[in-house]
Formats: structure tokens, C-alpha cells, sequence
């Protein structure tokens, strides 16, 4: 039986040494599972509310634990996933917090597999998910709030569309991420990381571009497949009183449009996230119509991984693709729902980490899982080599 015995909730520490939350879940027939809350820095206004470590975990042990604990059967996610907010009582998980909430979620999904005694995709997915692997975006050169003093664009990031597994996809991120310090070795340039492990030099965007260019060239030499550019602009963050503000530079809004989809042709863009403020559905629209056929123009912060907000935008064809991050909306079926929407409407769903994170696994499985065409998960980095090693091991083992 899956009824869930015990839930222990600890403060652990996550990537950029902040404390997060970590939940176990234990079962009535031994099972275990664990999983830990990542974090965002460039976060959208309409998330989940992430409460303060301390308060999140004496909250969720006072009002979630009664209703998991010997009520609730692990393996039925809708029924924990209720209970969670249940034992919330808002739509934003401001009484517990998200990120009490998302450990909970994913570590009962964890405990329910183990029960099983089958991989996490494999209990999400179910046997009739389809056989396809997510192709990673890998972030190799950053800045915005990710990182101080490097570029306006948050992510630029190699898009390995041609690769012909899942393991060519996550070793050709890595040597982009490598033939990008030696252009910027070449070029006498100092560098540093930003949270995710892309490089933070000191260099405006186009220099950027014209690195992560040539490097992407190099690289497609080497491995012989298609490796493509993206984007994560964040403008949410660059957004400050009604237009862009780049640090040479200031758009209105039509302007970044029409920058952006130069940008698009330019670079022959495979996807841009976040090209426009959190509160522009009609600029997202305007701009999914002008590059919308050759680029996927992805919603984070715009949908913040909410059904409500992604309804919206399918009603003003904002967007062709929304980012799916667990802790933003707080439980794995709230998660799924998302996905399903998006997939029903044409959306291509990628499913993300944050910039803050752990070794925790859980996205990779819930990207093979939910047959998700793209996952963004950083080139390197312990926190984020824990994902792409993980998807390797699906790959081989499936
Ligand atoms: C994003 C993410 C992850 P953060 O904007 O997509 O790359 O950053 O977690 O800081 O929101
Ligand atoms: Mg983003």
C-alpha cells in the first residue's frame, strides 16, 4: 500500500548557498522518495509565493502534514496535490509556501515510483507515453539576473536540434560552453559564471552574439549535427517604466519587437523566451506572428506555468510554447495541467530548472515523462549536470 506514514521536511542548501526546502516522503510498505524546491532570482510576478525557508516548513508541518499523513495514498498525485492545497486554502500557496509545497509533491511522486518499484517517468508518464527525448537547452554565455556586470540578455543558449540522442545533445552543449572560453581566451576576455555555470564576462549583447555564434560553428564542425541559438531575454526585468532598458540602449515597445525579430532572422533564432514584459500579451501575440513559424516564442514569466494565464494568451495567440516550472505554480498535477494545455493548443511545453537549484532529478523525469520536446537545464555545473546525467541514464535504460 501507498498510504503515506511520514513526511519530514529539512533546510538544505541549494546552488547559490541559499537555504531551500528538502521533503521526504515515507510509505506504509517502505517506500521512500525525496525532492528539494529550486529557486528562481529573475522571477515572475504572478508565481507561486516561495516563503521564507523557516516559516515554509513550520506552516506546511502544521496545516499540509495532517492531511497527507495516514489520509492519503501516494501513488494518487491528484488526491496529494489536493490535500496540499487544501491545507493552503489560497490560489498562490502563500499560507505554506511553494516551495514547502513543490518538495512535497515531487517527493510523494518519488515515494509512489519506488513503491512501485519503477523509474519516476515511467509512474508519470505511464505506459503509453510517447518514446521521444527532450532536446536540452544548454546556457553558455548570461548575465541580466543572473549574473552582475555581464550582458543585458539573460541566457544565450545552444539549442542541439539535430542531435541524434540525447547524450550527443548534452555533450555538444558542454564543448559549446567550451569553445565559447576559448573565443573569449582568444580575445583576451576575463570571465566568470553566473548562477547557472554560463559565462558572465563583462561584454555587451552583441558581442555575445557574435561569440556564441562562432562557437556554435565550431562545435556543429565537430559533431556534425545542427546546433541552433536561443534566447532567454527575461524583459521582464528589463522593463522599467514602460519601455527596455539595455544598458546603451532603450526600446519602446515596438521597437523590441522589431528588434527581436531581427534577432530572430539574424541569428536564425530556435526559440526566445521572455522577448517581452510579463504583462504583454498583445506584444507576445504581435510577435508569435511575425517569427512564429520558424522560432518558438516561449512564455515564462508571461505564463508563470498557470493554466489561467496560458488560457489567456491561447485566446490572443500570445506565444507557441511555455515554460513548465514546477515550483511556480507548486504541485506536479497543477504542472501537468500545464503541459496539457499547452500541448492541446500547439504550445510546445519546455520543461525548466531555475536559476537556483539543487542535485535533485525530478524535471528530468518529468520531461521524459510528459514527451516534452525541450528541457532547459544548463550546459554545466554539478546542479545541472545532475539532470542532463540523469536523462543519459533514461536514455540508456529505457
Ligand atoms: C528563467 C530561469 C531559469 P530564474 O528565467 O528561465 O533559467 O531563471 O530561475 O532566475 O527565474
Ligand atoms: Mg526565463
Amino acid at each position: 500500500m501507498t498510504l503515506i506514514t511520514d513526511v519530514r521536511l529539512r533546510r538544505v542548501l541549494d546552488s547559490r548557498g541559499n537555504p531551500t526546502v528538502e521533503a521526504d516522503v515515507l510509505t506504509e510498505s517502505g517506500g521512500f522518495g525525496r525532492a528539494r524546491a529550486p529557486s528562481g532570482a529573475s522571477t515572475g510576478e504572478y508565481e507561486a509565493i516561495e516563503l521564507p525557508v523557516g516559516e515554509a516548513i513550520a506552516t506546511a508541518r502544521e496545516e499540509a502534514l495532517p492531511r497527507l499523513v495516514g489520509e492519503v495514498y501516494a501513488g494518487n498525485q491528484r488526491d496529494v496535490d489536493a490535500a496540499l492545497h487544501a491545507a493552503d486554502g489560497t490560489n498562490d500557496f502563500s499560507v505554506i509556501g511553494a516551495n514547502s509545497a513543490v518538495a512535497i509533491s515531487m517527493a510523494t511522486a518519488h515515494a509512489a515510483a519506488d513503491v512501485l518499484g519503477t523509474p519516476l517517468f515511467q509512474h508519470l508518464g505511464g505506459t503509453f507515453r510517447g518514446d521521444g527525448f527532450p532536446v536540452p537547452l544548454g546556457n553558455v554565455v548570461g548575465g541580466g539576473e543572473h549574473a552582475a556586470d555581464a550582458t543585458d540578455i539573460q541566457e544565450f543558449l545552444a539549442v542541439p536540434v539535430g542531435a541524434p540522442s540525447v547524450e550527443d545533445a548534452v555533450f555538444a552543449n558542454a564543448a559549446v560552453h567550451a569553445a565559447v572560453a576559448d573565443l573569449l581566451d582568444d580575445h583576451g576576455i576575463p570571465a566568470g559564471k553566473g548562477d547557472e555555470g554560463a559565462w558572465a564576462p563583462s561584454i555587451d549583447d552583441s558581442k555575445a552574439f557574435e561569440l556564441v555564434d562562432e562557437a556554435i560553428g565550431v562545435v556543429e564542425d565537430e559533431v556534425g549535427f545542427e546546433i541552433k541559438l536561443g534566447l532567454d531575454m527575461a524583459a521582464a526585468e528589463l522593463h522599467q517604466k514602460g519601455v527596455y532598458q539595455y544598458s546603451d540602449d532603450t526600446r519602446d515597445t515596438d521597437e523590441q519587437i522589431e528588434y527581436v525579430a531581427e534577432l530572430a532572422e539574424e541569428y536564425d533564432l530556435a526559440y526566445v523566451e521572455d522577448p517581452l514584459d510579463e504583462d504583454d500579451f498583445e506584444g507576445f501575440a504581435e510577435l508569435t506572428d511575425r517569427v512564429g513559424s520558424e522560432t518558438l516564442v516561449c512564455g515564462d514569466d508571461l505564463f508563470v506555468t498557470n493554466v489561467e494565464r496560458l488560457e489567456r494568451g491561447i485566446d490572443v495567440g500570445a506565444g507557441n510554447s511555455i515554460l513548465i516550472k514546477p515550483n511556480q505554480i507548486g504541485t506536479l498535477t497543477d504542472t501537468v495541467e500545464a503541459v496539457e494545455l499547452g500541448v492541446a493548443n500547439g504550445y510546445a511545453p519546455v520543461i525548466s530548472h531555475r536559476s537556483g537549484e539543487t542535485e535533485d532529478t525530478t524535471i528530468a523525469h518529468l520531461a521524459v515523462a510528459t514527451d516534452a520536446p525541450y528541457i532547459k537545464t544548463g550546459a554545466v555545473g554539478g546542479e545541472r549536470t545532475a539532470k542532463l546525467n540523469e536523462l543519459i541514464r533514461i536514455e540508456q535504460n529505457v
